[in-house]
């Protein structure tokens, strides 16, 4: 029999202030009606981006413990998504979860997003070796949401802040060799439009590549990206499409971001995603992705 509510396993950090990773990813999964059982990689007083100083307790040794006590109970998930490792080490430990928790014959969705930087830079407590492991564990994802800093780390090239379609493409393409067929490229600015952030997306499935326009700039709130994967891992276990899926993760943090703006608070503190919740649960009104030629 299909669960009542879908299940997904959520491999991520816990940081208590500042609002990225778990704190983020329960309460909007929740909302969109999916159960959340949180592996947590790592607990943080807060996350990393804009706080000197922060306490850092590493995981690593009691994710299998958790992992084999969920194992022995038979629970079994609708989706697998992976985010903020606490080592590299943690990489080989979340590529043996998805294959003991693959489901046969079910649909299930294996959801990784590289947290690695932002900005061209690596995050506080990351090195090259977090980045190669991050690479072998995206081959297990049929999904990957990757910023162009992560993306231009996986593939070992040179960081831009502007390029032309082409050039996503050509990255797009390069990453699906990795492994995934969904491919999710954010915080993109495109030559001709350098202030206009966006989402270019390939699906090797169709072959088709996708375009969503941003009004916003992810990169100033922390947690941005979290709320987009959150989102879409929700959306597309509701069964949509990926244009559409995607649609609805940017029409969310636009949202987040504007809900936020209008007050003085430090953008450390990150957005102020509690006050438009509820819209997770609204239809789409409109919509304005496009077919790349
Ligand atoms: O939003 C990604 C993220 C997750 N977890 C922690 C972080 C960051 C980004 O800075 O520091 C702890």
């Amino acid at each position: 029999m299909k669960q009542p509510v879908p299940r997904l396993a959520a491999i991520h950090d816990l940081s208590g202030f500042g609002r990225s990773s778990l704190t983020i990813i329960l309460p909007v999964l929740s909302t969109m009606g999916v159960q959340v059982c949180p592996l947590p990689t790592a607990l943080l007083s807060t996350h990393t981006g804009g706080f000197e100083d922060y306490y850092f307790l590493d995981l690593t040794s009691h994710m299998q413990p958790i992992a084999d006590h969920w194992k022995k109970l038979g629970v079994q998930f609708d989706a697998v998504y992976s985010g903020f490792l606490g080592s590299p080490d943690q990489v080989e430990i979340v590529r043996r979860f998805i294959d003991e928790f693959r489901s046969d014959g079910r649909e299930q969705l294996i959801m990784v997003d590289p947290v690695l930087g932002d900005d061209g830079e690596l995050y506080g407590p990351f090195d090259r070796e977090m980045v190669r492991e991050m690479r072998r564990l995206t081959e297990k994802a049929d999904i990957i949401t990757p910023n162009t800093t992560e993306a231009a780390m996986l593939l070992d090239r040179k960081f831009l802040e502007v390029s032309s379609i082409e050039e996503c493409k050509n990255t797009l393409l390069r990453l699906s060799e990795l492994g995934p067929k969904m491919l999710v490229l954010t915080s993109v600015r495109l030559e001709d439009k350098p202030d206009v952030s966006n989402v270019l997306a390939y699906d090797r499935e169709d072959g088709r590549f996708w375009k969503v326009d941003c009004d916003y700039v992810p990169a100033i709130y922390p947690g941005t990206g979290d709320l987009f994967a959150s989102v879409l891992a929700g959306s597309l276990m509701q069964g949509d499409s990926l244009p559409i899926a995607i649609e609805r993760s940017v029409q969310f943090v636009s949202m987040a971001i504007r809900a936020t703006f209008g007050y003085r608070v430090p953008h450390r503190d990150g957005v102020l995603f509690e006050r438009v919740l509820a819209s997770l649960n609204q239809a789409l009104t409109s919509s304005s992705y496009q077919v790349l030629p």
